[in-house]
C-alpha cells in the first residue's frame, strides 16, 4: 500500500509547554535481568516457558538499555524529545516485591533520571507496567487483595526517593490489559485462559492498589502529578444490526468504561457488574472511594479501533473483532485509524472530565528493514504518527486538556508474547550487535518537534 503523507499540523496548534517524547517500559527494553540484584518478575519466569512467545525468545538481554542507559539518553536528546516516560522495574528495586529495598536498583532510577534532566528532557515515570515480581506472583498475583497493599508501599517508597526529581508519576500502565490479556485471553503473564473471576479481581485488585499508591504517594510529595495510563479503544458495531451495537457496547464496556468509571465515577459499569454477577470479586465497604482518589492526570494509550460483530460461539463478552478491508493495517493487524484518537479524547473529557491528560503511548509496529542505503525507509508509521498528532491538535482545539504526546516507542523492543516480531521504534534495533539506527519516521518525528513554532 502506498502511503501518500498528511502533512504535520502547523507547530503553533500544541501550545509552550506542550511536551513531545518518546515512551518505553523496563522489561522490554532493560534486559540486566540479573544484574545488581534484581528479583525476577512473572515475565522472566514465563518468557522462559516453552511455547508462550512467538518467536521463542526472551528479554534477559532485550535492548540492553540497563547497559547502554546513557547512550540512549544520547540518543534521545539527539532526536530533540522533551519528555521521556519509562517505567521502573518493581523487582529491580524492590525483588521481593516488598521488605528490603535493592539500593543498586534505585540508584540505576537515580542515574537514569539525572541523565534526563541533565539533557533537559522531562521524565514520566509508571510504576507497574507489568512485571510483577515473582514473589509477589506466587502469592496470588492480582487475584490476591494482599497485591495492591504491596504496590501502594512500593510506590510510596519510589516516590520518596525520585520524587524531588519526577513530577509525573503513573501507578499502572494497561490495567486492563494485564487482566484481560494475562487472565482470560492466556497470551500474557501469568498466562490464565477464560478465567473470568481472576480476570475481574485482577482489574479491581489493581485499580485498589492504584487508588492506595495515590494516597501513599500524595502524603509522600504532595505537589507530585500523580495518575495512571489506560489504554483506551473505542468499540465500533460492524454493521447496524441490534446484535452488532450490543456487542459493541459489551466490548466498550469492558475495554473502556470498567477502568475509566471506577477511577472518575467510583463505580463499576451496571452493565458489565450485571453480566458478570457470578464472578465479581469481593468489594469492601470504601473501595471505590480509594479507587477513585483523585488524581491530576490521565495518560492514554491509544493505538487503534475495534470493529465488532455479535458472535455468540465465544464466551462472554461474546464478540469478535472484524479487520476493515482496503485500509492499512500495522504488523499488529491495528488499523491506522487517528479519528479514533480524537473522538476518544473527546469522549474521556465529555464523560470524566480528568484535570489533565497526556498520550502516553501512540504508535504503530511495521516490517522495518535496514536498506540497502543503511536507512530505515517507514512510510507506514511515518503516515500514522502524522495523522494522530493532526488528531492530537483537533482535540486541543475542541478544548481537550491534553499536555504532551508521547509516542511509543523510542526503539524496537520485545513486545511481550510476539517477541521480537513486532518493531514500533522510531529508531531501529539491531538486536544481535545493539546497534540503534533512527528511522526516517524518528528524523521526521525530530524535524517536527524541532520546527519553529512561529
Ligand atoms: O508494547 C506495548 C506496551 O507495553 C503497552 N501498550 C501497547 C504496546 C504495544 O503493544
Amino acid at each position: 500500500m502506498s502511503h501518500t503523507l498528511p502533512p504535520w499540523p502547523a507547530r503553533s496548534a500544541f501550545p509552550p509547554g506542550f511536551l513531545f517524547g518518546a515512551a518505553t517500559s523496563a522489561f522490554q527494553i532493560e534486559g540486566g535481568v540479573a544484574t545488581e540484584g534484581r528479583g525476577a518478575s512473572w515475565w522472566d519466569r514465563y518468557t522462559h516457558l516453552p511455547g508462550r512467545i512467538r518467536d521463542g525468545r526472551h528479554a534477559d538481554t532485550a535492548c540492553d538499555h540497563h547497559r547502554l542507559w546513557r547512550e540512549d539518553l544520547d540518543l534521545m536528546q539527539r532526536l530533540g524529545l522533551q519528555a521521556y516516560r519509562f517505567s521502573i522495574a518493581w523487582p529491580r528495586v524492590l525483588p521481593m516485591g516488598r521488605g528490603a529495598a535493592n539500593e543498586a536498583g534505585l540508584a540505576f532510577y537515580d542515574r537514569l533520571v539525572d541523565g534526563l534532566l541533565a539533557r533537559g528532557i522531562v521524565p514520566y515515570a509508571t510504576l507497574y507496567h507489568w512485571d510483577l515480581p515473582l514473589a509477589l506472583a506466587d502469592a496470588g498475583g492480582w487475584q490476591s487483595r494482599d497485591t495492591a497493599a504491596a504496590l501502594a508501599d512500593y510506590a510510596a517508597l519510589v516516590v520518596q526517593r525520585l520524587g524531588d526529581r519526577v513530577q509525573h508519576w503513573a501507578t499502572l500502565n494497561e490495567p486492563r490489559c494485564c487482566a484481560w490479556v494475562g487472565h482470560f485471553e492466556g497470551r500474557h503473564a501469568p498466562g490464565l485462559q477464560g478465567d473470568l473471576r481472576a480476570t475481574l479481581a485482577a482489574v479491581h485488585h489493581q485499580l485498589l492498589g492504584h487508588g492506595l499508591a495515590v494516597q501513599a504517594m500524595r502524603a509522600a510529595r504532595p505537589t507530585a502529578q500523580l495518575g495512571l495510563v489506560l489504554d483506551l479503544k473505542p468499540h465500533l458495531p460492524a454493521s447496524g444490526h441490534a446484535d452488532d451495537v450490543a456487542a459493541a457496547r459489551r466490548g466498550d464496556g469492558v475495554f473502556n468504561r470498567c477502568l475509566l468509571d471506577p477511577v472518575f465515577h467510583a463505580s463499576y459499569p451496571a452493565d458489565v457488574v450485571q453480566a458478570c454477577a457470578a464472578e465479581m470479586p469481593e468489594i469492601r465497604s470504601g473501595d471505590m472511594a480509594t479507587i477513585a482518589t483523585p488524581i491530576d492526570e490521565l495518560g492514554i494509550n491509544y493505538y487503534t479501533r475495534a470493529v465488532v460483530a455479535h458472535d455468540a460461539s465465544r464466551p462472554w463478552p461474546s464478540l469478535r473483532e472484524e479487520r476493515v478491508p482496503g485500509v492499512h493495517h500495522s504488523t499488529m493487524g491495528w488499523e491506522d485509524w487517528p479519528e479514533g484518537l480524537e473522538q476518544t479524547l473527546l469522549r474521556v473529557q465529555r464523560e470524566y472530565a480528568p484535570k489533565a491528560v497526556y498520550i502516553a503511548e501512540n504508535g504503530a509496529a511495521e516490517p522495518d528493514e535496514v536498506s540497502t542505503d543503511g536507512l530505515v525507509h517507514d512510510p507506514a508509521r511515518q503516515h500514522y504518527l502524522r495523522g494522530h498528532v493532526q488528531a492530537c491538535a483537533r482535540a486541543l482545539a475542541q478544548g481537550v486538556p491534553l499536555q504532551a504526546y508521547l509516542a511509543w516507542s523510542l526503539m524496537d523492543n520485545f513486545e511481550w508474547g510476539r517477541g521480537y516480531t513486532q518493531r514500533f521504534g522510531l529508531v531501529h534495533v539491531d538486536f544481535e550487535t545493539q546497534q540503534r539506527r533512527v528511522k526516517n519516521s524518528g528524523a521526521d518525528y525530530a524535524a517536527f518537534i524541532a520546527s519553529p513554532r512561529a
